[in-house]
């Protein structure tokens, strides 16, 4: 059934539920000597490239292959549409190697026709800190599909990933391979539900009007948590303190230090925005909440072209509550002109996203980990980790 996946150190479907079988590594790692030291074989007519993601040239040749072939929803309406400076951030991370940015190009045209990235990160399980690499932005042109071309892409990454003496790695997708650790809806709040119904988005609900809809959705015009402000570069140690304590509770989570919470949660214009509630009595940090965008290109819509999506990311609360922190978030997402605010039900997401108006979407996302077993599978509320 999965004729590349079965050759793979991943959980078989054949060994869910087996206990036998113990958590950590699935194989060990061979000597460095031992790795390939010849890029995997490509069809005759295609070649390896290295991208260089800080050429303009090179990222936009990237932006137009993602634009136009990466991850669509199951009825083809919306495309995620990365933007070039979301990509560089997603691929820049401290200790990034530019060899895991790999991309395939005809060899006549040099067009590029396929890409794969890995980005280094620690990541615990449980009470364990794993070096790993999270491999994301797998994408093959539209013509060059079902031509196997994939397997080649996922084991050249795993070659340059083994070269850095990484063994390990973590990856979403929403399909289901062997075997997911975990498995989170996805559910979404309207903040323009006109358009969103306009587009397909979503649906005038049963007995409901425009109106009526609109009202339903409608948010206050300013946030309502005293010391509620924009997260800045002097809060990265007081933010990276929050965060550590916070993520500490789940089963799987970055293992993020301040050079991390600097590059992933520092705001970044059109990336990601990051908000904190300073105590206006004793100054202290007591709250964080993120969010990243991503918009989608509206696939054949006549009026309209992208749909302006923010993806809740980390989020802590140990004095304001949860709902309201969230409400907050929503209402700064809104004064920025998006049109829908997205949230996974992991970590403590399920606590809010029924009251403030969350309705589940049609889509699930699978997390996956290579070469690292998890018996039983996480639960998504213990899962504090989000990939982009
Ligand atoms: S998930 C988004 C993936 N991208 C898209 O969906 C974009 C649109 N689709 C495409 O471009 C986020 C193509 O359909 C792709 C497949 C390229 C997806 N993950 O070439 P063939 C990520 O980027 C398996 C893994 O003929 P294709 C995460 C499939 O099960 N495997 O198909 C990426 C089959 O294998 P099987 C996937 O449609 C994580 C084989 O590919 C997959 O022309 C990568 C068919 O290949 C997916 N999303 O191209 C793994 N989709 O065994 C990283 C299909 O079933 C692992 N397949 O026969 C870790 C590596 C690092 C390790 C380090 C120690
Ligand atoms: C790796 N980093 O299916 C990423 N999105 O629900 C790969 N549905 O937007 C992950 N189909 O339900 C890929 N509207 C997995 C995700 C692929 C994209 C995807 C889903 C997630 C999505 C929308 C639009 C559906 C259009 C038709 C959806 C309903 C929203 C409604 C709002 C009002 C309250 C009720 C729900």
């Amino acid at each position: 059934r999965h004729k590349f996946w079965e050759t793979q150190p991943v959980g078989q479907f054949k060994d869910v539920g087996d206990s036998s079988l113990p958590d950590g590594p699935i194989e060990p790692p061979t000597p460095l000597s031992e790795v390939k030291q010849e890029p995997y074989n490509l069809p005759n007519l295609y070649e390896w490239i290295t991208c260089d993601i800080n050429s303009d040239g090179v990222c936009t040749e990237v932006y137009n292959l993602l634009t136009d072939n990466y991850v669509e929803d199951d009825e083809n309406m919306f495309r995620f549409n990365y933007s070039k400076e979301f990509l560089r951030w997603a691929l820049r991370p401290p200790g990034y190697f530019k060899s895991w940015h790999i991309g395939v190009r005809v060899k006549s045209s040099k067009k590029l026709v396929a890409f794969i990235t890995g980005a280094p990160a620690r990541i615990r399980v449980r009470d364990e800190i794993v070096l790993m690499a999270e491999v994301n932005f797998l994408c093959v042109h539209k013509k060059l599909r079902s031509k196997r071309l994939a397997p080649v892409m996922i084991k050249e990454v795993t070659r340059r990933v083994h070269l850095e003496n990484i063994w390990q790695a973590a990856y979403t997708a929403g399909v289901v391979l062997p075997t997911p650790m975990s498995t989170c809806q996805y559910w979404h709040r309207s903040l323009n539900p006109k358009k969103l119904i306009d587009v397909g988005f979503s649906r005038l609900g049963a007995r409901m009007t425009m109106s009526r809809t609109i009202k339903l959705f409608k948010l206050p015009d300013s946030t309502a948590t005293p010391g509620f402000r924009k997260m800045e570069l002097h809060d990265v140690p007081a933010v990276t303190r929050l965060l550590r304590n916070y993520l500490s509770q789940f089963i799987v989570a970055p293992d993020f230090d301040e050079n991390d919470v600097e590059h992933w949660l520092l705001p970044k214009e059109d990336v990601v925005d990051s908000f904190l509630v300073e105590s206006p009595e004793t100054h202290e940090i007591t709250d964080f909440c993120s969010f990243y965008t991503l918009p989608s290109s509206i696939l054949g819509n006549p009026n309209y072209s992208t749909l302006k999506v923010a993806y809740s990311y980390y989020n802590v609360s140990t004095k304001t509550p949860l709902l309201q922190l969230m409400n907050d978030v929503l209402i700064v997402a809104k004064q920025k002109d998006f049109d829908v605010f997205n949230a996974l039900d992991v970590m403590q997401n399920e606590t809010f996203v029924k009251e403030l108006k969350f309705g589940p979407g049609d889509g699930k996302l699978h997390y996956y980990l290579y070469n690292y077993r998890i018996k039983h599978a996480v639960r998504s509320s213990e899962l504090g980790l989000v990939l982009l």
